[in-house]
């Protein structure tokens, strides 16, 4: 009696929401008895891609490397949460196309910039201005939004708790809750 595993793959503006919610949505899970696991910047990229950076070609291979790491988690039976901006349209299909169909859930974490900018949890958005950080998404670095995203997240608009729940709602009505 196996659960279904997918990834759940988020992606979105810095300050966006991803980390908050899909550590939300992995503890709801989690709670259900669903074996899960998020990968984010604190994980992946402190580790496995500590030598990449922020140029297109270095954010291009941490996505790929994402992607095949989210494939073996999937491969153990698992739910897998991944929260990075993934800005490249290109990169995510990628990564779809590792995976079966039923296994990709491509999760669009929308927000304004403006909004996010506010938000600045980190100060980065401050720093981007400067020019202290280079190629900062969204200011200096493109963000492709996603054309056919399987769910979108209005974080301006909804609380996190409603955007959990909007995921949870989705994964029940596919039966694999
Ligand atoms: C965007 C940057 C940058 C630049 C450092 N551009 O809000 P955070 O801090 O915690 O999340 C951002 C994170 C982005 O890493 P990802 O692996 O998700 O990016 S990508 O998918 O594009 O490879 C931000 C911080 O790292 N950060 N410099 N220049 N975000």
């Amino acid at each position: 009696n196996q659960q279904h595993s997918a990834v759940l793959w988020f992606t979105g503006l810095s300050g966006s929401g991803k980390s908050t919610i899909a550590n939300a949505v992995a503890e709801r899970l989690f709670k259900d008895g669903f074996q899960t696991y998020v990968l984010d910047g604190d994980n992946i990229r402190h580790g496995l891609n500590k030598d990449l950076g922020f140029t297109e070609e270095d954010r291009k291979e941490n996505i790929r490397r994402i992607g095949e790491v989210s494939k073996l988690f999937v491969d153990s039976g698992q739910f897998v949460l991944t929260a990075f901006i993934s800005p490249f349209r290109e990169d995510r299909e990628s990564v779809r196309s590792l995976l079966k169909e039923d296994e990709f859930v491509e999760v669009f974490v929308d927000c304004p910039i403006n909004e996010c900018e506010a938000r600045d949890p980190k100060g980065l958005y401050k720093k981007a201005r400067t020019g202290e950080i280079p190629h900062f998404t969204g200011i200096s670095s493109p963000y492709e939004a996603p054309t056919q995203p399987e769910i979108v997240l209005e974080t301006a608009r909804f609380s996190v708790e409603e955007c959990v729940d909007r995921l949870i709602h989705y994964l029940k009505e596919k039966n694999w809750i």
